[in-house]
């Protein structure tokens, strides 16, 4: 398993080095865990399997503490009582505290959690630092996760096809039903928790009406237990008009007290059947799915009714703020699908009962290669927030293209709202630090499939293990992320390590040159798959992504002077910055402002000189992925080298294909030449 692509990152290679080897010698040969709830038996078995697996050494487990220097599993407050070292110091969530604690002339590596998940939190950590070669000889490491929700979801369907999933069937689902055999269900889980990732949704939130119908409650009742031991809590995604679906209501209105009294006894139902069930996503009102419209209520009427049927047993409802109407006319110039949420949402702030957390994407389209950060994350001071980010790399490349998605993700997080006079960045406003909330964090659009690579491209992986690392700490930096998860996955080597971890930090700029530029939006397809370029299809049609190019300019006029308004949504000095052409960074003018395509950039260049000179320089970039790879052969195993090669050669010749497009597009439509007399030439 260790060189296939199912092990992803936790491979747990042997060790080879015999500096190394000779670190962890002293390590313990005995384990105990003073626990026993089902997560920590995972963790103790987690413990010895990886060790096994490195050191080639079998741990004894044993049933109580033993004279000898051991490895103790527990939680924190039982492992107070009997070390004194834990006895001042916090942990509390899921986090944990790694420490080497010397009692009676032994030395005890004490992973102790918050609660159970913590001590497997704790204990994926341990092993992960062995797997980096780290010295562990003696601990003091105390970790807290950042924010409480810390969830994947998948888009898939009963019949086992994944919405904008690129790496096979679903895991979870085929033919109508959940699956006999449920072992990369379990492995899956294995992976979240190795990450800290607490919940998954499984279902599509375009959501089959039938999910909540008693049989379809008992399947899925079956993945709930193939997460548990790994602390992974299973949500689902309703359709709001399941009362009169399921059950032949004649309504589905949220203020009936029929619909009421029917989600209360389709929870209770729920929890019967999966006591740790973590809650429901709703996608309502959006692309063609019924809502609280349909009675003139809003979304805070319906997605209190969910929630007051869940609090009694502990669960949330994710309320997405993905609403907009996708039949704009795009005639109109004061219409814009980026003002959307915000338009819709902030007036109800305050109205969201305590369990439920409005999920906004993190940013005002959808997914794009380079989006603003939402308005909305700042704009609600009474409601709790999950920002919403996509694994799956829909509009990014769908995994056939490298896009290391952390350094974006990173922006997001770190971005200054101003919606206070102190700083306020978006990871503490999830955090609910900001606005005192109980509830908030972060949820990553995953669609893993039965691929052997999870999600087809190897490098894509650290996508995936990124969003769990910044959900868990989103102080960490996209270079130790990308170096952790180059060493987990790669190994050791140094070259393999610094090569892997340049390509993945270089990967976003490179792909969105060759894509989109300054903003604009990524020019790909957007009516069907959003693959390759489409550069006139997102004008002249109601979804709203347009770019507005024509024969004089480019770029959506959105500010308050003579635009859409958007900047508008904003606080200062964010407004200002945008609205105005002299402060507006370059990377957002196009979303920003419309111009003509000899206006100046901060750059130097005109706008149209970027556009070409961009894509050229992002295809040349994409062809030297290839010679930089091309430096690891024999230092990767042949398998791997020769899969992730053939995908960047792919890669690089698509990236001609954008750079063409694109720029033979702009040539004709401005009929302002390349400077460089590259374009039209080919
Ligand atoms: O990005 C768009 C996708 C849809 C998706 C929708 C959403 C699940 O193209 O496929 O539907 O967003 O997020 O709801």
């Amino acid at each position: 398993l260790a060189e296939t692509g199912e092990a992803a990152w936790l491979r747990y290679a042997p060790i080879k080095d015999p500096h190394a080897l000779k670190q962890y010698a002293s390590l313990p040969q005995t384990a105990v865990s003073l626990d026993h709830s089902l997560i920590a038996s995972s963790a103790e078995k987690e413990l010895t399997r990886g060790i096994q697996s490195m050191l080639a050494r079998t741990l004894r487990e044993v049933p109580k503490l033993p004279n000898e220097n051991a490895f103790v599993l527990g939680t924190v407050t039982d492992l107070r009582s009997r070390f004194s070292e834990l006895q001042s110091g916090q942990v509390t969530g899921d986090g944990f505290w790694l420490k080497t604690v010397h009692h009676r002339g032994h030395a005890y590596t004490v992973i102790a959690g918050a609660d159970e998940s913590g001590i497997l939190y704790g204990t994926f950590a341990l092993l992960s630092r062995v797997a980096q070669l780290q010295d562990v000889s003696n601990l003091d490491d105390r970790e807290t996760p950042a924010e409480p929700i810390r969830w994947v979801d998948q888009w898939d369907n009963l019949n086992g096809s994944i919405e904008r999933g690129y790496a096979g069937r679903s895991i979870f689902f085929d033919n109508g039903h959940v699956r006999a055999d449920l072992t990369r269900v379990n492995e899956y889980a294995r992976l979240l928790a190795s990450v800290g990732i607490n919940g998954c949704n499984v279902n599509n939130v375009n959501a089959a009406p039938d999910v909540l119908s008693d049989a379809s409650l008992k399947e899925l009742a079956r993945i709930a237990d193939a997460f548990r031991p790994w602390g992974v809590r299973m949500a689902l995604s309703v359709n709001i008009a399941s009362p009169q679906t399921v059950d032949k209501l004649d309504t589905f209105d949220p203020l009936d007290p029929r619909v009421q009294a029917w989600w209360s006894s389709k929870a209770d139902e729920i929890y019967r059947l999966i006591p740790d069930f973590a809650g429901f996503t709703v996608k309502a009102d959006s692309e063609g799915q019924l809502g609280p419209s349909s009675y003139g209520r809003t979304p805070a009427d319906a997605a209190n009714v969910l929630a007051r049927a869940l609090k009694a047993h502990g669960g949330v409802v994710l309320y997405r703020a993905f609403v907009y109407n996708h039949h704009l006319d795009w005639r109109d110039p004061k219409a814009d699908r980026a003002r959307a949420a915000y338009d819709i949402f902030h007036p109800l702030d305050g109205k969201f009962d305590d369990n439920v957390v409005l999920q906004i994407k993190h940013g005002p389209i959808d997914f794009q290669a380079r989006e603003p950060v939402s308005p909305l994350l700042g704009g609600l001071e009474h409601t709790n927030e999950a920002m919403e980010v996509q694994i799956t790399q829909e509009y990014t490349g769908q995994q056939r293209h490298l896009c290391f998605l952390i350094p974006m993700w990173k922006e997001v997080l770190d971005f200054d709202l101003h919606a206070k006079p102190a700083p306020t960045p978006v990871k503490d406003i999830l955090a609910g630090k900001v606005f005192q909330r109980p509830l908030g964090g972060i949820v990553g659009v995953a669609n893993v499939g039965l691929d052997a690579n999870w999600l087809e491209h190897p490098l894509a992986m650290a996508n995936l293990y990124g969003f769990g690392r910044l959900a868990w700490d989103p102080d960490l930096s996209p270079q130790t992320i990308a170096e952790e998860w180059t060493r987990l996955t790669f190994g050791n080597d140094p070259l393999v390590v610094q090569t892997i971890t340049a390509m993945q930090l270089a990967s976003w700029h490179i792909y969105e040159s060759y894509t989109g530029p300054l903003g604009a939006g990524t020019m790909t397809d957007i009516i069907g798959v959003h693959y390759g370029p489409g550069i006139e299809s997102s004008e002249r049609n109601g979804w709203g992504q347009w770019h507005r190019a024509d024969h004089d300019g480019i770029g959506m006029d959105r500010t308050v002077a003579t635009g859409t308004g958007y900047i508008g949504q904003y606080h200062e000095p964010v407004a200002a910055m945008y609205e105005s052409l002299a402060s507006c960074p370059d990377n957002l003018l196009l979303f920003m402002h419309h111009v003509s395509y000899t206006y100046k950039l901060h750059s130097g260049k005109t706008v149209i000189q970027h556009i070409y000179d961009s894509h050229y320089e992002g295809a040349e970039a994409a062809a030297h992925l290839i010679t930089q790879w091309k430096t690891l052969q024999g230092r990767v195993d042949d398998e791997r080298y020769k899969d992730v090669l053939q995908r960047l050669i792919y890669q690089a010749g698509h990236a001609i294909v954008w750079r063409d497009a694109i720029c033979e597009w702009f040539l004709k439509t401005s009929g302002i030449p390349d400077e460089k007399g590259r374009a039209g030439h080919h």
